[in-house]
């Protein structure tokens, strides 16, 4: 079971390195690698598991925040209303690509957080608000998904990730809640 032990943080080398492209059919220890992230986000947003185990929650991981240097996320986007909990998206994403993306811009009122940085980064994220991605799944089918919004800006900051970014790499250091006058502000 992965747990916060398990996640490195900013300054670590490893999240500033681009992360290796998995070679298809990926390994049985990539796909139980691939399950455990899932599992982990869903343990994560689960409040009596979360409290056991000390864990933040979270809608995204990438496997550079386990010092695992390849191109692998999972992501875990619960459900607007309680009750039926049916996720917006839940999957593990293998050699995930932004094929094509909207020019608008979007990003979160509240702002980013992410479970590699323990403190709060306060500003806004500009991401494109709309994204089309393919990936591979655990088995080595190939999707294509058109997202938007919270989805789209959650996919964003895990490829960045895989890419050595941090989402603070994207915040006007002088002016952080200043942003074009084209961005979609979201909550
Ligand atoms: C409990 C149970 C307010 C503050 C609102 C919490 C289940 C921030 C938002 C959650 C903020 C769940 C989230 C991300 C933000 C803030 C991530 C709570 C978990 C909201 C996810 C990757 C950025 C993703 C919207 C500094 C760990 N997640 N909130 N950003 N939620 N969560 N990110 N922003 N301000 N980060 O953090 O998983 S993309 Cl689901
Ligand atoms: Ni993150």
């Amino acid at each position: 079971m992965i747990t916060m032990e398990d996640i490195i943080r900013e300054g670590h080398p490893t999240l500033r390195m681009v992360a290796k492209e998995l070679t298809l059919p990926i390994s049985e220890e990539e796909k139980q690698l691939g399950k455990d992230m899932l599992q982990f986000l869903k343990n994560s947003q689960d409040p009596e598991i979360a409290e056991k185990y000390n864990l933040r929650a979270g809608v995204g991981l990438a496997a550079p925040q386990l010092d695992i240097s390849k191109r692998l996320v999972a992501v875990h986007i619960p459900g607007i209303e309680e009750g039926i909990d049916e996720p917006i998206i839940s999957a593990v994403m293998v050699n995930p690509k932004i094929i094509s993306h909207s020019v608008q811009s979007a990003c979160l009122t509240e702002g980013e957080g992410c479970l590699s940085v323990d403190r709060e980064v306060p500003g806004y994220v500009p991401r494109h608000s709309r994204i089309t991605l393919t990936y591979f799944d655990l088995e080595g089918e190939l999707h294509k998904t058109r997202l938007k919004n919270y989805p789209a800006i959650v996919i964003q900051h895990e490829i960045d990730h895989i890419n050595g970014i941090m989402f603070y790499d994207h915040i006007n250091k002088e002016h952080p809640f200043k942003i074009d006058d084209d961005v979609k502000v979201i909550s």
